[in-house]
């Protein structure tokens, strides 16, 4: 039985990273490789940890900076 959890968690969190990779590219409205706050409004959580995401402070969140989402 806790293995058929532990399948299920391990499916659960493949399908939640691939879903993350493909938002990128649908925040990313202009498609310039970064998302703006504005862009990030589009998903309430996303703005409301963007400033936490935002490692380098540079008003962008990366590709990298998005996975952390
Ligand atoms: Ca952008
Ligand atoms: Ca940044």
């Amino acid at each position: 039985m806790k293995n058929i959890l532990f399948a299920v968690t391990l499916i659960v969190s493949a399908v939640a990273f691939a879903d993350n990779n493909g938002r990128f590219a649908d925040v990313d409205a202009d498609q310039n490789g970064l998302v703006s706050l504005e862009e990030a409004q589009s998903i309430a959580s996303l703005s409301q940890d963007f400033a936490a995401l935002d490692v380098d402070a540079d008003g962008q969140l990366s590709s990298d900076e998005f996975q952390q989402f």
